[in-house]
């Protein structure tokens, strides 16, 4: 497979390279590109050093299999075109797409066969608080349909990218210093804060992050699940949180759940509450999985339950999840 990455220099574009690395992916050439910003820097992968190409409209597709494409949303738009022109797989981990009936959202765990339906060769990543929290809410509903969602989540700084992780590393070391602190990439100081607003407000009260839980959740599950989100952005470096609760249909027990939850593949449990253990950011950076913990039964209603989920959404939430598409891809015989 010959690969290309869009948006290498970015924090998903960085990722991309270390999972292709990690996971022995079965590429014969990888080719990296980006704006004319980041174009002649040089990244190394499997010893080899690899320039990055400017993305330009052209023919720099023609023998790409599959393009790992993470540049934003305006970048997916203008370019899926000349990605896809030749017959490369676009897998975009942007917003542009996701929505498009014509375009599958794709999280393996939940819907890997809908890669089978990508007439424009583009498949779409989901947004990475969605993936983490369908991948758990596939496990619940094996056992019983989910009738609706609460979820509130505490989005980790890496969300708005490697320059917002930045920007909580110098707010840190300008306190310590006592210097005033720059604020440019969130509303407001997320250093000792907690910022209930991730992306833009909407009509209805929610933010685009709000309702794109909602809308993909209901996509990627093919269902009519309802789902209501406040997400809210944390002074974590890597790695979101999110507090769950869900209805179904009928009851299901925190064990049946963990048990479930245990035999899932992506999913790790540390549901231990009395030895202090549950899943936490810190620890969690860099890891594969979906880490759910806090699994109880909802005290208020027989039809509830609760639990709290971390995952690496750089790895399972951008990343990773793309490469396991293109992994199934390949597996299934749908790239050449
Ligand atoms: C955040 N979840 O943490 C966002 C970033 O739709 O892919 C990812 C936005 C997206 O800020």
């Amino acid at each position: 497979m010959k690969v290309a990455v869009v948006g290498a220099s970015g924090a998903v574009g960085q990722e991309f390279l270390k999972v292709l690395d990690e996971r022995d992916f079965p590429l014969s050439e990888l080719v990296l590109f980006g704006s004319e910003r980041s174009a002649g820097k040089v990244y190394t992968f499997k010893g080899k050093e690899i320039k990055v190409k400017e993305l330009k409209h052209n023919d720099d597709f023609k023998d790409i299999d599959i393009a790992l494409v993470s540049a934003g949303g305006g970048i997916s738009k203008e370019f899926a075109p000349t990605i896809t022109k030749y017959g490369a797989i676009m897998i975009d981990n942007s917003s542009a797409f996701r929505l498009d009936d014509d375009v599958p959202l794709v999280v393996p765990e939940v819907n890997a066969e809908e890669c089978k339906n990508a007439p424009r060769n583009i498949i779409a990543n989901a947004n990475c608080t969605t993936i983490q929290m369908v991948v758990v809410l596939k496990a619940l509903e094996n056992l019983s349909h989910i009738k609706r969602v609460h979820v509130s989540s505490y989005q980790s700084a890496s969300g708005a990218g490697a320059s917002a992780m930045a920007e909580l590393e110098q707010q840190a070391k300008d306190f310590a210093a006592n210097k005033e602190l720059t604020v440019e990439k969130f509303a407001h100081q997320l250093l000792f804060n907690v910022i209930p607003h991730i992306d833009v407000f909407t009509e209805n009260g929610y933010t685009k992050e709000e309702m794109k839980m909602y809308h993909e959740t209901r996509k990627i599950m093919n269902s009519d699940i309802q789902v209501s989100a406040t997400t809210v952005r944390v002074p974590v470096m890597r790695a979101h949180s999110e507090s769950i609760w869900a209805e179904t249909e009928k009851p299901v027990s925190p064990e049946e759940f963990r048990a479930e939850c245990e035999r899932f593949k992506g999913i790790t449990v540390m549901d231990n509450p009395q030895a202090n253990e549950y899943p936490m950011p810190f620890e969690l950076a860099g890891e594969n999985d979906v880490f759910v913990g806090r699994i109880r039964k909802d005290i208020s209603n027989p039809n509830g339950i609760a639990f709290w989920c971390v995952s690496d959404q750089i790895k399972k939430g951008a990343a990773l999840n793309a490469v396991q598409i293109a992994e199934y891809m390949i597996e299934q015989k749908l790239i050449k």
